[in-house]
């Protein structure tokens, strides 16, 4: 197989990766540019083999989607709705606290929630959304609102980023999930999504929830109007921030679904495409402990393949997933533990449960 990258160009890259040399912008360019998805599936599985081993992580949790009202209306996005529109919804804090009642009887370690930015809903609501979930079922982890949220909080309630973290965490929210970084360029932003906060706001907010302690994942939007570049140069700035904090858990590659957005002339992402975000991901975020395939955006059948071009994590149950599915997913809306068991197995990987820190959980075998 050496021989084989040798071939492909990539014996240089190999060096770097087994003298665990961290990457330039030139080769992850070189990676990107590449179609020889064999090879850069090889280098990648030097490196998630190094870190994670044959483990493929899975979590038994739920999405929710407290409100779709959003004043940002990225032109990405099929969720958002204006306050007036017929599709708008906002859950009262007893609704959410009856999503989690519903579901008592599974093994759900997890809460995933976010909404969109409402224009008048009170910073109290969301303290109230944690308390009220905290309340119903205490040993569940929330991981909530992402960094654009968060700074909208901030603003509501006239306190500083810190504080409104402290706030949050009182009340009992357990890390942040890595939405809405998108794509950080400002030429993206402006073309896409030019009213949510800029890239360099949003790794400042992740930066300080990492001193707080707070862990948070970190995501990117690909397959629309960015460039290689675009997508190395977001790579780069999250490596920066690992680099100081060390606080990222995972990084997870979001495939672009066109349908129903202002996008929607654009098309899908293929299966290369989405195989080589992981495998750049997992070779270039040299600091990142994981990265996840995530089955709703690729489907359960690449993210499989996945397991084997750098990722180590297929994210989870999921259930009732909204954002994905109002622009054209075709995946179901949840998957069963056992289906993920049985395509990390079959991907020869070992199945492991895991709770939202990476602590194990169940280990398959
Ligand atoms: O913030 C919006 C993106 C994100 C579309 O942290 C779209 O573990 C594709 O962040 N096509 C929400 N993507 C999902 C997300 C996530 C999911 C799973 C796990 C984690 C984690 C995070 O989805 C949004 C936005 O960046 N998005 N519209 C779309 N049309």
């Amino acid at each position: 197989m050496e021989n084989y990258i040798q071939k492909a160009g990539f014996g240089r890259i190999l060096d770097k990766v087994k003298a665990e040399e961290r990457l330039s912008v030139d080769d992850g360019r070189a990676l990107f540019n590449s179609n020889d998805i064999l090879a850069l599936g090889y280098l990648a599985n030097i490196v998630r083999n190094r870190v994670n081993g044959d483990n493929a992580y899975f979590i038994y949790n739920q999405h929710i989607n407290y409100s779709n009202i959003c004043t940002n209306l990225c032109k990405f996005c099929a969720f958002g709705r204006e306050k007036d529109s017929d599709l708008a919804y906002e859950m009262s804090v007893e609704q959410v606290k009856q999503k989690v009642r519903d579901r008592l009887d599974e093994p759900i370690t997890e809460v995933h929630m976010v909404g969109g930015i409402h224009p008048d809903l009170p910073f109290t609501y969301y303290l109230e959304l944690l308390r009220g979930i905290k309340e119903v079922r205490p040993s569940l982890h929330i991981q909530a609102f992402t960094c654009v949220e968060i700074a909208h909080f901030a603003e509501l309630a006239g306190a500083s980023i810190e504080n409104t973290l402290g706030m949050l965490i009182d009340a009992g929210l357990g890390s942040l999930p890595g939405g809405g970084a998108e794509v950080f360029h400002p030429r993206i932003r402006q073309l896409t999504c030019e009213k949510k906060i800029p890239g360099s706001q949003w790794l400042d907010i992740s930066k300080t929830a990492h001193r707080l302690g707070l862990n948070t994942n970190a995501t990117m939007l690909y397959g629309h109007i960015e460039t290689i570049d675009e997508r190395l140069q977001h790579l780069e700035a999250l490596r920066g921030v690992q680099d100081e904090t060390n606080g990222f858990l995972a990084f997870i590659p979001l495939a672009f679904h066109p349908k129903n957005t202002a996008m929607a002339d654009l098309s899908k992402t293929t299966g290369i495409d989405d195989l080589k975000n992981i495998a750049v991901a997992r070779l270039f975020l040299d600091n990142f402990p994981h990265i996840k395939a995530y089955w709703v955006m690729i489907g359960p059948k690449m993210a499989q393949i996945a397991l084997a071009f750098g990722a180590d994590d297929m994210d989870g149950t999921v259930k009732e997933e909204v954002i994905t599915h109002m622009a054209g997913a075709e995946t179901d809306q949840t998957i069963g533990s056992a289906t993920l068991v049985r395509l990390i197995k079959e991907a020869g990987r070992v199945p492991v449960e895991r709770d939202t820190l990476y602590n194990v959980i169940e280990v398959h075998s």
